[in-house]
């Protein structure tokens, strides 16, 4: 070997991913090595060959004119005192961070609530059945959600009162749920689900959505070159546009699947890659729409499908979840989920997927490469979402012919299966979990036989077993070690007796990890929650579904602020969310609208703040004055979850729940007293 050849290969080997230390998650770190073995790249190698722009990680990179790009990275010099960075158009480091800012917040809500349209649209049309393929499964939800949008759900007919069609009602409901993305005027209608004191404040602040689209639109129009040139009014327009996408855009998204698709009750399911079979067709559903999934559920356990799968020499057909689709299927079928959104690579590199099916977001452009490496045909179903790398199959989903488009993308991964190039190389890692924790079934479980209410863990909550909630979502993201800092947050967190509510990739991060399971319970929990999750037979990381669904944290915190004893608001609540690991624009919509809903939120890895120093300090302080949340960055996981804990005692202190307190037995005339205060 030459002196240039022994250094090349000595820079590659320093460049080559160890995978131990880029993941916590066995299975992630066998295919890492096969994948490196099989010379094929990841999304794990171009982290270490590829830095962050440090301009765009401070957030002051403008490019929102053609006299741009402006950059003001924040030097020393700013740092001592005098800062007179500025734009060719005079723009501060403010105004140019927060608009960077607010377009993350739009790009954000835009992804959630452009998905809550699709899934309007099917449920008007399963209302009005134009659809054989989408019915309404949970009546009672619908009945539920009904009055919110004014919709009656009785009749008088001859003086009698009578309960009207379920498909009338429904069709009433998918005509105004549908009419809440163009609505110009007015209020959002589930902006009165909040509880009452939040409902006032957001009127006073004058932040409640006129309309879904209005609002994404307005960010767009604000941030463009040389209109809202003031950060604290730009941050208000991104609260009215955040607050559309948890209080509407995702929360109508969450009820209507609900409806169509039933609403989640506890179910077992398994996870991670171990969920392959080698002898099997395995289809994975990757990306955010449950519509199209649900009926590839359907699609896969059809006789003829299965027997067609047999003449090709298959023992059956495997499909498994990847990324939110999957804890959309998850949590309503108990469908296995292969991983989270930096194992999608990963599950292609086990050569055992026949199809990756791919909707909308968070679907790495890398996969249509890899999947030119093994076999795997990777199949786009969504108008929106097509991808030009590699060689990708477009059958597009079209919920009049639902389960026929699903029946041939389940027929295309059936004809790949004798396509396959080695034998497949599938991890034998696989954990079983607990999950399906809707706000409805929260209640049911916690509430039990009692009363149905939130009461017990409101009381479990004052008598000090439960110190607080903690809600702990969000992604993965490349930049920093995959799991780590999600599990350290949530064991710290079950160590001080915080119950853990969970959505998206963390929840998966758990699964994996065996933190969703009631047996979890005596092995991390502190002694109040462990007690209580083993009387009450709950794992202590609750799973309540995809992102969209964090809109049920936010009804759970409501619910919690109804049941009583805890204050007024959700910002009275010793609770707390984070994300230690984001990495989608969608995150920055939802931490706004947890910030603008009460809650101290808390962000892993980075925040593009850094170089717009009164406008970071205006997230991070200022906003605690006005809503009652706010912003923080912190990059170490322990000192994130001690935050948190810390930011819990001080509500508990503001409750006067800080005095230790011996459990006081409450006979129903207390729990009423309680109830009304
Ligand atoms: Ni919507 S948004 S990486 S799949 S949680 Fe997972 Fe969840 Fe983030 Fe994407
Ligand atoms: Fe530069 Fe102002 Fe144009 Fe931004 S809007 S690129 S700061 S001139």
């Amino acid at each position: 070997m030459s002196a240039e050849e022994i250094k090349a290969k000595a820079e590659a080997k320093a460049k080559a991913v160890d995978p131990k230390e880029v993941t916590v998650d066995i299975a992630t770190v066998e295919m890492l090595k096969k994948a490196a073995a099989d010379g094929c790249e990841t999304i794990f190698d171009r982290a270490l060959t590829m830095k962050p722009c440090n301009i765009g990680e401070q957030g002051t990179c403008c490019k929102n004119c053609a006299q741009g790009p402006c950059r003001l990275p924040l030097t020393k010099k700013q740092t001592e005192g005098k800062d007179d960075r500025k734009g060719l158009c005079g723009a501060t480091p403010e105004t140019i961070a927060a608009r960077n800012f607010a377009r993350m917040v739009a790009a954000g809500a835009a992804a959630h609530s452009d998905h809550g349209r699709g899934v309007a649209e099917v449920f008007l049309a399963a209302a009005r059945k134009e659809t054989h393929d989408y019915g309404i499964k949970d009546a009672e939800k619908l009945l539920e959600i009904a009055p919110d949008f004014g919709v009656a759900t009785t009749i008088v007919v001859d003086g009698e009162e009578k309960e009207r069609d379920i498909y009338e009602i429904a069709e009433e409901v998918g005509v105004k749920a549908l009419g809440q993305w163009g609505q110009q005027d007015g209020e959002i209608y589930y902006a009165k689900r909040a509880p009452e004191a939040r409902y006032e404040l957001w009127k006073k602040l004058d932040v409640i959505p006129r309309g879904i689209d209005r609002e994404i639109v307005e960010i767009m129009h604000r941030t463009h070159m040389g209109v809202d040139q003031d950060y604290h009014n730009i941050v208000k327009q991104c609260s009215r546009a955040a607050l559309a996408d948890g209080w509407a855009g995702s929360m109508i998204a969450t009820d209507l699947q609900d409806v169509m698709f039933g609403t989640p009750y506890p179910i077992q399911g398994e996870i991670n890659l171990g969920v392959l079979k080698a002898d099997h067709v395995n289809i994975i559903v990757h990306g955010h729409e449950p519509l199209l999934s649900e009926m590839i559920v359907v699609a896969s356990q059809d006789p003829e499908m299965l027997s067609y799968a047999a003449t090709k020499g298959a023992k059956g057909i495997v499909l498994a979840g990847m990324c939110c689709t999957a804890n959309e299927i998850l949590v309503r079928h108990g469908l296995p989920i292969a991983g989270n959104y930096l194992q999608q690579e990963l599950a292609i590199v086990t050569g055992a997927v026949d199809a990756m099916v791919v909707d909308v977001q968070c679907i790495m452009e890398n996969l249509a490469n890899l999947a030119m490496c093994y076999h795997t045909k990777v199949i786009t179903t969504n108008p929106r979402a097509m991808i030009e790398s590699g060689d990708t199959l477009h059958i597009e989903f079209d919920e009049h012919n639902a389960l026929e488009d699903a029946k041939k993308i389940v027929k295309a991964a059936i004809d790949n299966y004798t396509n396959r190039k080695a034998m497949p190389l599938i991890p034998t890692a696989k954990e079983k979990m607990v999950v399906g924790f809707s706000y409805e079934a929260i209640n049911y479980h916690l509430g039990g036989t009692f009363r149905g209410s939130y009461w017990p863990l409101n009381d479990n909550i004052i008598n000090g077993r439960i110190r607080g909630i903690g809600g702990v979502v969000g992604c993965n993201n490349a930049r920093t070690m995959h799991d780590s800092a999600h599990l350290i947050v949530v064991k710290e967190l079950l160590k001080n007796d915080v119950i853990v509510l969970t959505t998206g990739c963390n929840a998966m991060a758990c699964g994996k990890a065996g933190l969703l399971t009631p047996e979890a319970a005596k092995v991390y929990c502190g002694p109040g929650l462990a007690e209580v999750c083993e009387t009450v037979g709950i794992p202590p990381v609750l799973h309540m579904g995809s992102c969209v669904d964090n809109s049920r944290i936010l009804m759970a915190a409501t619910q919690v602020v109804k049941a009583g004893g805890l204050g007024k608001d959700i910002s009275d609540l010793p609770a707390a969310g984070c994300a230690p690991e984001w990495m989608s624009e969608k995150a920055i919509s939802i931490g706004q609208y947890f910030v603008a809903s009460g809650v101290y939120t808390l962000f892993g890895v980075t925040l593009p703040v850094s170089g717009a120093p009164r406008f970071q300090k205006h997230l991070f302080e200022e906003l605690e004055g006005i809503y009652g949340g706010k912003w923080d960055l912190v990059e170490d996981p322990y000192e994130m979850a001690h935050r948190m804990i810390a930011h819990i005692d001080k509500k508990r202190k503001a409750l006067g729940l800080d005095k230790a307190k011996e459990r006081v037995l409450m006979d129903m005339a207390d729990r009423q007293k309680l109830d009304a205060a």
